[in-house]
């Protein structure tokens, strides 16, 4: 059996209980005997020195270090110390990891594996998806990165064009771009860089590189600074840049210099 193999493993149960399938299910999961033993499990009655709050557990929950959030159950109220992993439907039907290959149409319970070590991951949290940014070529991304299984982030990676460069982006181009982030932890593991690198069915601990696109303005580039002080003289704000711009792109006499230089408005026919 895997995952807490034969050997004596604790199962957890929980006061509450939840319906799939057109059958009513109580909460219940276990962690290996080895995770006990290594103190990297605890019972809280305590959050922030005050009682646990009803939506953590209250009154007692358990704390499983290092392992999905799953496995800490809430509203505990009875331990068993049970021969080899638990045969609940949460321990046995959920939370399963399948390969690529397995979807729809050939799942079952016994080919996924119980996912205990959440793999390591990292998420940009600032800016947002679609922001529209007013910068100086450098760009604050704010975020968070994890590993699971005792293991720490070691080192996080952020991109927006495929090079690696860190958390204050020196960022030059402006339009739409695409910010990635990946981690790596001190055992050397990593992100998949596309979410299709790593499918699995039921979609669960999805840890590829987070990505997301905003839209670039930047101030250093003389054009755009010229248009944003017309802007700011109009009292204007530059963003949604989807909103119509409300004022001239330029005066007649920068248009014909402009045109001018390039030898004419048109393509010679
Ligand atoms: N009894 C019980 N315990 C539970 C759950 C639950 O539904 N019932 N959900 C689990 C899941 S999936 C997670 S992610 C964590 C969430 O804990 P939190 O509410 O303190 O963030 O509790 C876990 N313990
Ligand atoms: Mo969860």
């Amino acid at each position: 059996m895997r995952n807490g193999g034969e050997g004596i493993n604790l199962e957890f149960y929980g006061a509450d209980i939840y319906s799939k399938k057109s059958q009513i299910i109580d909460y219940v999961v276990s962690v290996p005997g080895r995770k006990v033993r290594l103190n990297e499990v605890l019972l809280a009655w305590e959050m922030n020195g005050r009682a646990l709050p009803k939506i953590h557990g209250y009154p007692l929950r358990v704390v499983v270090f290092g392992y999905i959030g799953t496995r800490s159950c809430k509203w505990l109220y009875k331990i068993e110390a049970i021969q080899g992993a638990s045969m609940a439907p949460v321990q046995r039907k959920e939370y399963l990891h399948y390969t690529p290959q397995i979807g729809k149409q050939n799942a079952t319970y016994s080919s996924g594996f119980s996912i205990q070590d959440p793999p390591v991951s990292s998420a940009i949290m600032t800016p947002i998806y679609k922001d529209q940014i007013v910068h100086d070529s450098t760009i604050t991304l704010k975020g968070w990165a994890y590993s699971g299984g005792g293991h720490w982030h070691e080192r996080v990676e952020v991109s927006a064009d495929g090079g690696t460069v860190c958390i204050e982006m020196p960022c030059d181009p402006e339009g739409w771009l695409e910010f990635c982030v990946r981690c790596w932890d001190n055992a050397l593991n990593t992100q998949p860089i596309y979410v299709r690198s790593a499918w699995n069915w039921d979609f669960h601990v999805t840890s590829s590189c987070h990505r997301i696109k905003i839209y670039s303005i930047n101030r250093s580039e003389p054009a755009t600074a010229a248009r944003l002080k017309a802007l700011e003289a109009a009292n204007i704000p530059i963003v949604p840049t989807t909103h119509p711009l409300e004022i001239d792109l330029e005066s007649d006499d920068h248009w014909y210099k402009e045109t001018a230089k390039r030898g004419g408005r048109d393509p010679v026919e």
